[in-house]
């Protein structure tokens, strides 16, 4: 697997032995929450830049599936040759603590990109977009499209335990509360798998005759209910506002499929989260919290922000 990234960045990956053995001490370990996802490149690129721009070199070591046991699996195979700083996205809140505290007792910095732990001990810096303001926006991007016609809103979360989209449908419920037009029907987990989002989709529209809406937390869950949409004939009469903007969202907007996206900045959490890793590792000032942007996209605003569309 190479790199999107173009520009002389490392290889990633971590299948086809890229060690590049690392003068001294200056080696950083990307962990992602998975394999090949737009959002997760994006984040890859800015960071592989970011290094290679303070003299650090970045390897990308990306589990097949976003699931904490197999990330964990990566997370111990760095045991052998620890990084000098690891930057990952937790994909349990909890699961991942005890691993993550094993590489860090190793002597690694640990600074989290996009999604955290709860222990707030372990990573000296977390780098990451404010969910809970990206569900809230969200929220107002669909009140905003339905205008003062009543109606309900399903959302779809990807898995307990995830921090970010939790804190997203979260900061999405509260929001509707505001707007007493619109009704929630609840949050539904999918297990990050566009196949069960669909499915969501499909039931909440034949339960749920007056669905006028739906929040999709992240680009999987809006894959499965564009796909859910699709199959009923609904594309476009429930309003759809998806989390992300990778190419398949932006096409979606772009046609209709979708009313809505919030992007994030991945390439800047990718970045700073570097930033943070080799403040830590040269003994200068750390910030230990630190949110990245997010922007409301609707298509008549789309070209105006070509430049948050996500990598492939
Ligand atoms: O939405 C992003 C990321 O912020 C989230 O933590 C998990 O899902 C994505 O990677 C998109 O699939």
């Amino acid at each position: 697997l190479v790199t999107a990234c173009g520009g002389g960045g490392q290889v990633g990956g971590g299948d086809e032995g890229g060690d590049q053995a690392a003068p001294g001490n200056k080696k950083l370990v990307l962990i992602p929450g998975t394999q090949a996802e737009p959002f997760y490149i994006s984040m890859q690129c800015g960071a592989e830049a970011e290094a290679g721009k303070l003299g650090y070199t970045l390897e990308t070591q990306a589990p097949q599936k976003f699931d904490a046991a197999l990330q964990t699996e990566k997370v111990n195979a760095l045991g052998s040759a620890p990084p000098a700083g690891l930057l990952i996205a937790p994909t349990d809140d909890q699961a991942m603590i005890a691993p993550i505290q094993q590489v860090k007792n190793g002597g690694t910095k640990v600074v989290e990109v996009d999604t955290s732990l709860k222990d707030k001990n372990v990573a000296v810096s977390s780098i990451s977009s404010d969910n809970a303001e990206g569900g809230k926006l969200a929220a107002q991007t669909l009140a905003k499209l339905v205008g003062d016609k009543p109606g309900s809103v399903l959302v779809l979360d990807t898995i307990a335990g995830t921090s970010t989209t939790n804190a997203r449908a979260k900061g999405f419920e509260d929001e509707l509360k505001n707007y007493p037009n619109l009704k929630s029907v609840g949050a539904q987990f999918t297990q990050n798998e566009p196949d069960q989002a669909a499915s969501k989709v499909t039931a909440a529209l034949s339960s749920t005759p007056d669905l006028i809406g739906i929040f999709a937390t992240n680009l999987n869950t809006g894959e499965g209910a564009a796909t859910g949409l699709r199959n009923a004939g609904k594309i476009g009469q429930v309003n759809l506002v998806g989390f992300d903007a990778s190419p398949s969202e932006v096409e979606g907007l772009r046609k209709g499929e979708y009313q809505g996206l919030i992007a994030q900045d991945p390439a800047s959490i990718g970045q700073q989260g570097v930033q943070q890793a080799v403040a830590a590792l040269e003994g200068k000032p750390v910030q230990r919290d630190i949110t990245a942007g997010l922007h409301s996209i609707t298509k008549d605003t789309m070209d105006a922000n070509a430049q948050y569309f996500y990598k492939q």
